[in-house]
């Protein structure tokens, strides 16, 4: 069964051990890989890899690489890099507990960059060359074409791009994703570029498997195992009052004629807030949706199970184990109703703009002002990364945040006089929804939107100590378009570092 997957007799030659793979990759290499989200990533390559670094560690040599991935990936790749000290220079979206101790210690490099943008830096030349892709494939053709598998992320760029390219085929992903795909080809530098002809989120506009020079393939690693795949909390109260906010607000635009009653293609981030809105849509009685994203989650694949999503464009999955067993009992329903693009097509600005999304992600904190922090802990320790957030939020119909209204038991309020790091300005920020209530902060000015969102969103412990703030900044500030009191718009997070709590 196995030996079916790779049909190239030559490459079928080249197929090696995961360390004997992984000897091909040399100290200081820069190294870019598969993986967006925990799915699509190499196995063991990134393992074997993390073995031979700790080898050499312990013989007193140097090895570090510098890793390119799509967005986060598993304990397998950048916790095991991580672990053994093996990387130097991270990007883009990690969520790897042991890449952000090191991130946060200040002993791994880390750039945050919009996923949308990878692609084209990477082209740019703004990294430097790639010495090695490590990428998974469900199957090699017999042309020698690479049959993606779960994620495609930046694996065009990279196959593209890299000196020396180390396959992994990893049999345990179902053979159906073959025809799932749709790889642009038709992008180009600058000044040379073309308007990408995509006018629906589910247009087919490339190739369904990924052109690779045979020649540049180094090794090929035969694997089997599965994706990340970490089950989902079930929805809990606050995220539920959070979608109920939201999907009144949405049956309103409706009503109001400034939706469609199948609303604009969805973009919806990971966890467990989008999971409850995805669910409070289908249950409102929401029919015929689309989404152009950039991760399809457990929620989505019961909307086009059920009917309320008529399609959805992602280039990565985040699937609980239950979910990924229907994905794959039910390929065939699924590759009708699913197009997966590269990143640089899933998140870019033109597309998102032109389909005009309706964008919904998560955030650390806002303020007064609708200033939003995805990204940095009291403006310093950094969570995850910006991921796609901007990519959307910037140019989507609608930029929605979402949020609970305190964190870390109540001790912080995620409504502040000023954000402590800006990952999106005010002037991205549509709505802001906490479990308390949405501010819709469209064609507002600054003073107006400070007195929604405090209304609206803060926390009644905090309520009081915002409209304190805002009043006396009303009265003594600067400038009094966007008021703030220079020497106490930060005391919040420093009142929270010194006490543990905001409120003091
Ligand atoms: O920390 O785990 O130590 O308790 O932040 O917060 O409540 O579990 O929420 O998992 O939805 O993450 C913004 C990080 C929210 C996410 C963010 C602490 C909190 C907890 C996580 P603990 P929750 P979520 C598509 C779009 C950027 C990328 C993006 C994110 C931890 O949504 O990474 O949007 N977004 N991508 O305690 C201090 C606050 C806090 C706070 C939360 N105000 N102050 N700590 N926390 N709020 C996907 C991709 O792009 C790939």
């Amino acid at each position: 069964m196995s030996s079916d997957r790779i049909r190239h007799p030559r490459l079928r030659g080249l197929v090696v051990s995961a360390e004997e793979a992984a000897a091909h990759i040399q100290p200081g290499e820069t190294v870019a890989m598969s993986g967006f989200t925990g799915s699509g990533y190499p196995k063991e390559v990134p393992l074997a890899l993390a073995s031979r670094i700790e080898r050499w560690h312990s013989e007193g040599r140097g090895f570090q690489i510098r890793l390119l991935t799509g967005a986060s990936t598993a304990p397998e790749l950048d916790g095991a890099l991580a672990k053994v000290d093996g990387i130097a220079l991270r990007l883009p979206f990690q969520s790897d507990p042991d890449t952000r101790q090191r991130i946060n210690a200040g002993t791994l490099e880390y750039i945050d960059a919009h996923l949308s943008h990878v692609a084209q830096h990477t082209w740019f030349g703004f990294y430097g060359a790639i010495d090695t892709a490590v990428v998974e494939a469900s199957a090699i053709r017999e042309d020698g074409a690479l049959v993606p598998s779960t994620s495609l992320g930046n694996n065009k760029t990279w196959l593209d791009l890299a000196r020396k390219v180390i396959v992994e085929v990893n049999d345990w992903q179902p053979e159906g994703l073959d025809g799932m795909h749709d790889i642009y080809y038709g992008t180009a530098l600058p000044p040379h570029r073309k308007p990408i002809p995509l006018f629906h989120p589910d247009d087919r506009i490339g190739d369904t498997a990924l052109r690779c020079d045979p020649d540049k393939i180094v090794a090929v690693v035969r694997t089997h195992g599965p994706d990340r795949n970490s089950p989902f909390n079930p929805a809990d109260a606050t995220s539920e009052r959070i979608a109920a906010h939201l999907i009144e607000f949405l049956q309103h635009e409706v009503k109001q004629g400034r939706l469609p009653p199948n609303l604009l293609p969805l973009q919806s981030g990971v966890g467990n807030i989008p999971n409850a809105v995805l669910a409070g849509l289908s249950a409102s009685g929401f029919r015929d949706l689309t989404a152009f994203t950039e991760v399809i989650q457990d929620g989505m694949l019961d909307m086009l199970r059920d009917g309320v999503l008529r399609s959805a464009s992602c280039t990565g999955f985040a699937l609980s184990p239950e979910a990924n067993e229907v994905f794959k009992q039910n390929i065939g329903f699924y590759r009708e109703r699913i197009v997966m693009r590269t990143q640089e097509i899933s998140n870019h600005p033109e597309l998102v703009r032109r389909l005009g999304c309706i964008c919904m992600n998560g955030m650390v904190e806002a303020d007064l002002y609708g200033n939003v922090n995805s990204t940095h802990i009291m403006g310093s320790r950094i969570q995850n990364g910006i991921g796609g957030s901007g990519d959307f939020a910037r140019n989507g119909y609608l930029s929605i945040f979402l949020s609970p209204s305190v964190a870390k038991g109540g001790s912080i309020s995620s409504l502040v006089p000023m954000v402590s790091h800006v990952d999106h300005t005010e002037h991205d920020v549509s709505i802001i929804v906490t479990e308390q209530g949405l501010a819709d902060l469209r064609g507002l000015s600054p003073k107006q939107r400070a007195r929604v969102l405090i209304a609206q969103c803060a926390h009644p412990d905090y309520r009081d100590l915002l409209t304190d703030y805002y009043e006396r900044a009303l009265h003594a500030s600067y400038g009094r378009h966007t008021p703030h009191l220079l020497p106490e718009a930060l005391s919040w997070h420093q009142r929270w570092l010194e006490t543990g709590s905001m409120k003091g």
